[in-house]
């Protein structure tokens, strides 16, 4: 069963593996909510290719 999440909620120190189904062409960012981190440029963007192709942009 395929569970489509866009959310997780962390605890600090730990991480989260996902799969991407490339299924939605576009660029799209991916980041956390604590605003410390954005700022210290933990964000990043990737892009979905028509063809399903992924490649981060940032
Ligand atoms: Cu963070």
């Amino acid at each position: 069963m395929i569970t489509h999440r866009y959310v997780y909620d962390l605890f600090p120190g730990t991480f989260q593996t996902v799969e991407l189904v490339a299924e939605n062409p576009g660029t799209w960012l991916l980041h956390c909510h604590v605003a410390d981190h954005i700022h210290a440029g933990m964000e990043t963007t990737y892009t979905i290719n028509k063809s399903g192709a992924v490649s981060e942009t940032s």
